[in-house]
């Protein structure tokens, strides 16, 4: 059965591979799956055809045969539990694996999309310049945290998994910023996942969709 995936038509990063497709991309680049690509403009997105796949009218979406899905985690946890090569045989393992996909998703994420919010969302507001170092310091925070635990290990648990693929994802997110600068590890993590043979094909893709194009405003 085919899988079919959506993008944005013109992703508002022009390229950088930081919207949420890239992240199921990598997952089924890492699972050896193809798939098909529909991109959807940010009007089409909104409306009744898309909004019948995803209720928030949003990328990602995931379409194999009747299963229909939104929501980047559940869709890389459907990919994992169903082809090799993301989730450990051992249970164990395995149920560590998908807890540190939530911990990227719910513990790591949400500072770094205050971040997004107050730049672009929030930038122009009186009170944002006295709010940044706030939002910049639970970021260290929440960053020291996973240094901390990362150490000098490859990836957080064992072998990579989709645990790490997750993780990588959110913290790429911080690239454009610098801010991860100031945690060599996670640096050193975050291009381990980037130089997996997977990755580069999932970026690549995304970036033959939205080279040239002008960012989406
Ligand atoms: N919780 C959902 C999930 O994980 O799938 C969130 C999905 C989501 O935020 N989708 C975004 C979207 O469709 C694209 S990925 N936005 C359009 C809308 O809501 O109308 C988020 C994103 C967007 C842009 C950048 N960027 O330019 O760097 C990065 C990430």
């Amino acid at each position: 059965m085919t899988i079919v995936i959506t993008a944005f038509e013109r992703s508002p990063d022009g390229g950088k591979g930081l919207a949420r497709d890239t992240r199921v991309r990598w997952a089924l680049e890492e699972a050896g799956q193809p798939y098909e690509v529909r991109l959807v403009s940010s009007r089409a997105m909104k409306e009744p055809a898309h909004r019948a796949l995803h209720p928030f009218g949003q990328i990602p979406t995931y379409e194999e045969g009747d299963l229909v899905l939104f929501e980047t985690g559940a869709i890389m946890l459907h990919i994992a539990e169903r082809h090799a090569g993301l989730l450990p045989v051992d249970s164990n393992a395995r149920a560590r694996a998908i807890a540190w996909m939530f911990a990227a998703l719910n513990t790591v994420e949400p500072p770094i999309l205050e971040l997004v919010t107050a730049r672009f969302l929030e930038g122009d507001k009186p009170w944002t310049k006295e709010r940044m170092p706030l939002v910049v310091d639970r970021i260290h925070a929440r960053l020291k945290q996973l240094s901390d635990r990362l150490g000098d290990a490859e990836w957080l648990d064992g072998a990579f998994s989709a645990g790490d693929l997750m993780m990588a994802s959110v913290l790429l997110r911080l690239k454009p910023s610098g801010i991860l600068n100031e945690h060599p590890n996670l640096v050193a993590y975050v291009a381990r996942g980037e130089a997996r043979p997977a990755y580069i094909r999932a970026f690549a893709a995304q970036l033959a969709v939205n080279a040239g194009k002008p960012p989406a405003g």
